[in-house]
């Protein structure tokens, strides 16, 4: 263990959640949609403090992964579970959480990165306080975290949306990639692998632009529209982002591309349900986001806890999902991504 942990009382943990919840609100680059939220033991002791902090609030990934994931799981072991992040998914945008969280003592941060390196002097301060640091989805560089939660491999993520882009367009011409923030680590790490993977077994497939629509429905629906006029030809988009893929399927919706250009990439089957039932999109891919939060709970816990120390080789029991092994660089692996069709697509809600 680098620090010794350090116990809440009552008190402190009631306190803990109400500044946190102040502080969230008050701080500069945020409005009142700030969310925390106290685990269902209402604080009650000296249970784990978790605190989430996603890339940006009011994205329906993150609530699956935190508040249907993380929370459950915080529940079950009987933790305080609180939820904090900015509203837009700026590169330095969640310093003033991680920084107002460490000062409150909580035991471990569970974040996913809007930039690999932007948020690693608060963190590593954080640490040096004594909490926990786990990154999930989107990670920092290795040496400002204890643990990486990783969804799937980035080979397996990249492969498996490159595969469905070339059937659904006779695996030849042009295409474009509409990604998150363009800082982001997980897409940014997708799109060099999709590059690789096009370039090596499709040479017929051409990528003519990459636009970022910063996890933000509106911005991802305008570079929509501009990618298709900017390039008529184009026959396919890839948007390996949640927020993005659902903004580009309302815009082919009810454009003339419609059933022209073919959308595939990373969305949750709720918001592409109705696109998916009416043509607009054929096929796409996720992991289950509840479980990767739930996965990163048990994991900060069994840092906090002392079970493990994030070295390759640590094992650990993450409630219902089982046991898992840490691997090389501290990162644990959930496992493999799913594709979603018409014919698949009800039996999942989230
Ligand atoms: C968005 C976010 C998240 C990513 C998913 C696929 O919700 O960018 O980080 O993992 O898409």
């Amino acid at each position: 263990m680098k620090f010794s942990t350090r116990r809440l009382t009552a008190g402190t943990a009631v306190a803990l959640v109400a500044t946190l919840s102040l502080a969230a609100c008050g701080s500069s680059n945020n409005s009142s949609s700030n969310s925390a939220d106290s685990g269902s033991n209402g604080g009650s002791g000296s249970g784990t403090t978790i605190t989430f902090i996603p890339k940006n609030l009011g994205n329906p990934y993150f609530d699956a992964s935190d508040k249907d994931g993380g929370k459950v799981a915080v529940d079950e072991f009987k933790g305080v579970y609180q939820e904090v992040g900015p509203d837009t998914a700026t590169p330095d945008g969640q310093v003033s959480f991680i920084n107002t969280a460490a000062q409150q003592g909580v035991k471990a941060l569970v974040i996913s990165a809007d930039d690999p390196k932007a948020p690693c002097s608060a963190i590593k301060q954080a640490m040096s306080a004594g909490t926990k640091v786990v990154t999930f989805d989107s990670d920092t560089s290795a040496d400002c975290r204890d643990l990486y939660i990783n969804q799937a491999t980035p080979e397996g993520i990249a492969k498996t949306e490159v595969d469905q882009i070339a059937q659904q367009i006779g695996d030849s011409g042009e295409i474009a990639i509409l990604s998150a923030a363009a800082n982001a680590t997980n897409q940014n790490a997708w799109i060099e692998l999709m590059k690789k993977d096009l370039a090596a077994d499709h040479p017929n497939i051409k990528l003519v632009d990459t636009v970022y629509g910063n996890d933000d429905d509106q911005t991802s629906f305008d570079k929509t529209a501009a990618l298709l006029s900017d390039h008529p030809n184009l026959k396919g988009i890839i948007s390996p982002t949640t927020v993005g893929i659902a903004a580009a399927a309302r815009y082919l919706d009810t454009s003339s591309s419609k059933g022209k250009v073919a959308l595939t990439g990373l969305g949750t089957p709720n918001q592409m349900r109705k696109y998916v039932k009416d043509g607009t999109v054929t096929s796409f891919a996720l992991w289950n986001p509840s479980d990767l939060g739930y996965l990163a709970a048990y994991a900060a816990k069994a840092l906090v806890d002392g079970d493990i120390k994030g070295d390759e080789g640590d094992k650990f029991t993450a409630g219902k999902l089982g046991d898992f092994t840490v691997g090389a660089d501290g990162v644990v692996l959930l496992g493999d991504p799913t594709v979603f069709t018409k014919d698949n697509i009800d039996k999942f809600n989230f």
